[in-house]
């Protein structure tokens, strides 16, 4: 192994709260019911086919233009709540654990789905740290298609069999598993059969890693 690539959302850092936050405001407007579990569904989702999950409960349907227009006014709201963010987000445990992957020669990396994956990384003070960045915005396939992956495996020169991917999302494992990546799994993802190394925290990586 010679590279980590790290999912961002739920395995960096967690914007749960505010994604739930944005959309819940844009289902209230609309009068469509939403609540946590629903949210849930929307870990490792695009922002796209997040928004289709929300409109299962419409009894509306809505034209492509109406869906785009949805889908900017909840990004524009998650964005404004994402300033909140800061360096105080990053925990020690995740902070130390990169630094000493880095220090035993670890190339690392980001696979997000999400399309606001650098100004996040900025908030926290990590804009500058990654080797690579694969995210929402170089990808035309979603997780599970293992694109984002194999786009930051290619950034990085290297072959999947090389790199680990870290998930917290089971779409995150089974795109780890089309890919022909390992994988390390934490919280649901850690449950999911194709996960290589089920890990109950993000420290764990380095018993598997160093
Ligand atoms: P955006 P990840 C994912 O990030 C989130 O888990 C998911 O909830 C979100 O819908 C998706 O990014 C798209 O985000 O609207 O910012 O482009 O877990 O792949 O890092
Ligand atoms: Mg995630």
């Amino acid at each position: 192994m010679k590279a980590v690539i790290f999912d961002l959302d739920g395995v960096i850092c967690f914007t749960d709260k505010y994604h739930y936050q944005a959309w819940k405001a844009l289902a209230d407007r609309l009068g469509i019911y939403f609540d946590e579990q629903i949210n849930n569904r929307l870990r490792g989702v695009s922002r796209m086919a997040s928004l289709d999950i929300i409109l299962e409960r419409s009894e509306k349907e809505y034209s492509q233009e109406e869906k785009d227009a949805f889908a900017a006014e909840k990004n524009a709201l998650y964005v404004e709540l994402l300033q909140q963010m800061s360096p105080a987000d990053l925990s020690d445990e995740v902070k130390s654990t990169l630094d000493e992957l880095r220090a035993a020669g670890y190339l690392l990396a980001i696979g997000s789905s999400s399309k606001n994956t650098k100004l996040i990384l900025s908030r926290l003070g990590l804009g500058d740290f990654f080797d690579a960045i694969s995210d929402g915005t170089n990808i035309t396939h979603s997780k599970p298609h293992p694109e984002v992956f194999l786009m930051a495996a290619d950034m990085l020169h290297l072959p999947p069999a090389e790199c680990l991917v870290v998930e917290d999302a089971k779409a995150g494992i089974e795109a780890a598993s089309a890919g022909g990546f390992k994988s390390a799994g934490i919280g649901e993802a850690s449950e999911h059969p194709d996960c290589t190394y089920p890990i109950a925290h993000f420290a764990y990586l380095k018993t598997i890693l160093v």
